[in-house]
């Protein structure tokens, strides 16, 4: 092994992240962790979030020694701003990843395009119906063109509330309507926290917060849940499935294509694309025995929940896939993708392409998608990954481990069809204490922590406990590397568990999908709820993102809390600086929504908190612990 100055085994808990960083290292690449490293230590004013940049009378840093910005806000009010606005960015990538599965959808439904198709049309009456759309003796392209106008209404300001209001349950809709948070349209509430925080605008750090919480549901049960409900619409309703997961997903004599970002909409054209017979043939006639297509992050949770394409890894593998040396492409949408990428591909072969005028990155080249010129376009990328497969350096090419087996697939109707139809059986089941609660673990990784190791860890720790995990992002990643998404992972369930999972053959990790598909666990939590008559606050829920980094992950979280579930953090976002903020995080909003966050960076001890929230609702249940 080469002398390493770092210690690898500290920034990683898998086998095939520490083979990359000792390879990076050899070679002299550099990675997030290194730039960790120099961006250490951080700006103490950043990081609890009392420096103010919103005005050029600033920018301003509030201490002892100046505890008011140039024109008098205090803290708490700089701190509420800025994190309102942290939330807007999130509220806002989700979301417009949503409006483009609504473009995509409308395109088909005024016939635009022959590159996309309606998939699943039972789904789409059914969704269409729910709506109040009528379906009867109707042509289904009718039906398509109203619902896609039903969902641009969610994004716009004529309404009082989004479609998908209807799916909450009574008690918890009510509060929203006291609490004057019920969410009217994606734009309008991002629009609207954009205007607030303004200088000289919302003043009030509770009162900025309240509509945080307003734009994030506007974003979980709008944005998230009408990309996923497209999504599904138009590339199919994941069932169980098996794939692979970790960097030995990629093929030492294959021409190895990576799919890295969120939407589907461009990935499942790549897939369409790599089983076209003249692109194999293509790839054969330069040397390679095929054509290899694995996924990084959430577009790879969506193939994979969908098609079962294999995962090569989560947020902190993207720059060491590339270090394998074994990739001759990777195609991004949006979201999640380190710039460095560039950088790292440049010290290989390996070529990146960008599709989406919105995110488009110096130094790649870019191709882009629209939904007239889809497959066409994906077909363009192939072939320039095939004709780089000669320049690929074998001696250079090292792919570690061999990947671990998975099962993946489980949307809402997925998991209604495995207990017969109706969620009796689940209720019955946490009624009798064999499943004493269930936990969302999603999100992300983040050098500051070793690398999935609290993702991982809180996530056998539940399970322990006969509580079912369920997990999207990159959690998903770190659960099926760990071996813990196959129906043998049972045994290290607790017994009770272990025997539910046993009579229904499944995990007690079960992946729903990709971070807009947290709204699928939003839903069946709504679904739970509504059967049993209660508010989602009172279900032995909650919800958890240990090593979160993201925009995306903080506006998740409110909307969790928001809608009645309990969170933990890893690690607070950058409020520490106004203890009004915090106070409301961790305690007020309880009283408020019926849910609030916890923080706890140790996952043993995460797990206790949680299973004490979950005990604790359970009892209010009057159900045994
Ligand atoms: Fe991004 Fe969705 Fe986080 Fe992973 S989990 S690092 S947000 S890819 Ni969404
Ligand atoms: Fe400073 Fe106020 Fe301007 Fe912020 S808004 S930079 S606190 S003067």
């Amino acid at each position: 092994m080469a002398e390493t100055k770092k210690d690898i085994k500290a920034l990683s808990v898998w086998d095939d992240a520490q083979k990359m960083l000792e390879k990076a290292e050899r070679e002299g690449i550099e990675t997030a962790w290194d730039r960790l490293l120099q961006q250490r230590p951080h700006c103490k004013f950043g990081d609890s979030g009392v420096c103010c940049r919103i005005c050029t009378m600033g920018p301003c840093r509030i201490s002892k020694k100046s505890p008011l910005g140039v024109c008098g806000a205090d803290a708490d009010v700089i701190v509420a701003r800025n994190f309102g606005r942290f939330l807007a960015g999130g509220a806002a990538g989700h979301s417009d990843h949503g409006r483009d599965c609504i473009e995509a959808f409308h395109a088909v439904a005024y016939g635009h395009t022959q590159d996309y198709v309606i998939s699943d049309s039972e789904k789409m009456v059914r969704i269409a119906q729910e709506l109040g759309i009528k379906t009867d003796g109707r042509d289904l392209m009718d039906i398509a063109r109203d619902l896609s106008e039903e969902f641009l209404e969610s994004f716009g300001s004529r309404r009082h509330e989004v479609a998908f209001v209807k799916r909450v349950p009574e008690v918890q809709r009510k509060k929203w309507q006291e609490l004057g948070i019920v969410p009217r349209g994606v734009d309008r509430e991002i629009t609207e926290m954009m205007h607030r925080t303004h200088m000289g605008c919302d003043n009030d750090a509770p009162n900025t917060l309240l509509h945080g919480l307003r734009m994030c549901l506007a974003d979980g049960w709008a944005g998230s849940m009408i990309a996923t409900e497209l999504s599904d619409i138009l590339f199919g309703t994941p069932k169980p499935r098996t794939s692979k997961v970790n960097l030995g997903v990629l093929k030492k004599d294959q021409v190895n294509i990576l799919v890295h970002g969120h939407n589907p909409i461009v990935s499942e054209k790549i897939l369409e694309a790599v089983q076209d017979p003249d692109l194999v043939a293509l790839a054969k006639e330069k040397g390679a025995s095929g054509i290899n297509l694995a996924g990084l992050c959430c577009t790879g949770n969506e193939l994979m929940m969908r098609k079962g394409i294999p995962m090569a890894g989560n947020h902190l593998m993207t720059e060491l896939a590339i270090v394998t040396g074994a990739v001759e492409l990777i195609i991004v949408d949006y979201q999640c993708i380190m710039p460095s990428l560039v950088q790292v591909g440049k010290c290989y072969h390996t070529k990146m392409v960008t599709t989406a005028d919105k995110a488009r990155f110096t130094g790649a080249e870019h191709v882009r998608f629209d939904m007239a010129n889809g497959l066409e376009q994906a077909k363009k990328v192939v072939r320039m990954a095939i004709e780089r497969y000669p320049l690929r350096n074998q001696e250079r090419v090292e792919i570690p481990s061999s990947p671990v087996e998975l099962m993946t697939g489980f949307s809402v109707e997925a998991i209604l069809d495995l207990l017969g139809g109706s969620l009796t059986p689940l209720i019955e089941a946490i009624k009798a204490g064999n499943i004493r609660g269930a936990v969302g673990i999603v999100g992300c990784n983040n050098p500051k922590y070793q690398h999935d190791y609290c993702n991982l860890n809180l996530t056998r720790e539940l399970i322990k406990r006969d509580i079912l995990v369920i997990v999207t992002g990159c959690v998903t990643v770190a659960a099926g590397k760990g071996g813990l998404l196959v129906p043998e992972a049972a045994k290290e369930a607790g017994s009770k568990l272990q025997a539910v999972c046993q009579a229904l053959q499944i995990p007690p990790v079960l992946h729903m999908g990709s971070c807009v598909d947290n709204a699928r666990i939003l839903q069946l939590a709504a679904l739970l709820a509504n059967e049993l008559g209660v508010s989602i606050s009172d279900l032995p829920l909650a919800a958890s993102s240990p090593e979160w980094y993201s925009e995306k992950a903080a506006t998740i979280g409110t909307y969790a809390v928001a809608s009645g579930i309990f969170t933990h953090l890893g690690h607070p976002p950058n409020i520490t600086g106004s203890q009004t903020v915090v106070d409301l995080a961790l305690k007020g909003l309880d009283d408020l929504v019926g849910a609030c966050f916890c923080i706890e960076p140790d996952p043993f001890k995460a797990a206790e908190l949680i299973d004490r929230r979950i005990t604790q609702k359970r009892r209010a249940l009057g159900l045994s612990d």
